[in-house]
């Protein structure tokens, strides 16, 4: 049965996703926060579904989130929609009555894509050994952006603040691969970004984050053989 919540009523609730997914991974730490049920439908990108055809005719990819049968794409917008379709839940964003706040938070959140569009570039250009040399570009991006975030972060536990939210939903799941940007070239977080590196370790010991990345380790070495996959087509 579709997302049987522990109250024993239905939220009607079905993600599409694949596990390794960052951008699926936001929407589970997300319902995990809220304590929504759902059900996962495990899709395989190499042999699309109809229903994910269906779901995402325009860009075909995942998570979507299917509520009562409707979809919705986009991690970020799936996001925004559990706040507003689940008001009882607790919020991701600031309260609407901080637009200010809200906007800042949407600003950061896209930009958190960054960290998974400069990281492709370097684990796709430097071999994943300590120290490889990647292109030179990625590697000066990806110290803009851990350098960004870090100021936006500030001294606070979150980017929220003292809570964990929208924001933080949708950069954690890169947090566990600041360790393959590293191998792959990148700045070391530990050095370059102590405050970010320090918010990488308090998400991942969070139970939503916990329950839905994989370690730092696990996905360096899926980033291996990914890479292995891609870097063989061509
Ligand atoms: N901007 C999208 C990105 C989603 C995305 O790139 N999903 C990947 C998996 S990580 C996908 O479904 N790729 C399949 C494809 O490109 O055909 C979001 O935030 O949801």
């Amino acid at each position: 049965m579709a997302g049987v919540k522990s109250d024993g009523s239905d939220s009607g609730l079905v993600l599409l996703d694949v596990f390794g997914s960052p951008f699926a991974q936001r929407v589970s730490i997300a319902l995990a926060e809220k304590g929504l049920a759902y059900e996962r439908a495990e899709q395989d990108l190499t042999a699309k579904s109809d229903l994910l055809r269906r779901s995402n005719p325009v860009h075909g990819k995942v998570p979507v989130l299917l509520h009562d049968g409707r979809p919705v794409c986009e991690s970020l917008a799936i996001l925004q929609y559990l706040d507003e379709a689940f008001p009882g839940t607790p919020p991701l964003l600031p309260p609407v009555s901080d637009p200010y706040a809200r906007a800042g938070a949407r600003f950061w959140g896209e930009y958190a894509d960054r960290l998974h569009f400069c990281g492709k570039r370097l684990w796709l250009s430097a071999p994943g050994g300590d120290g490889g040399e990647a292109e030179p570009g990625a590697r000066a991006e990806m110290a803009t952006v851990l350098r960004a975030l870090e100021a936006e972060l500030g001294e606070g536990d979150f980017f929220g603040g003292a809570a964990f939210g929208y924001v933080d939903v949708a950069a954690a799941p890169f947090a566990a691969w600041f360790l393959t940007y590293e191998r792959h070239g990148g700045p070391s977080v530990a050095e370059e970004c102590p405050a970010l590196a320090a918010w990488a370790a308090r998400c991942s010991r969070r139970e939503s984050v916990a329950a839905n990345v994989y370690p730092p380790e696990k996905v360096h070495e899926l980033v291996q053989e990914y890479r292995r996959w891609m870097l063989g087509r061509k």
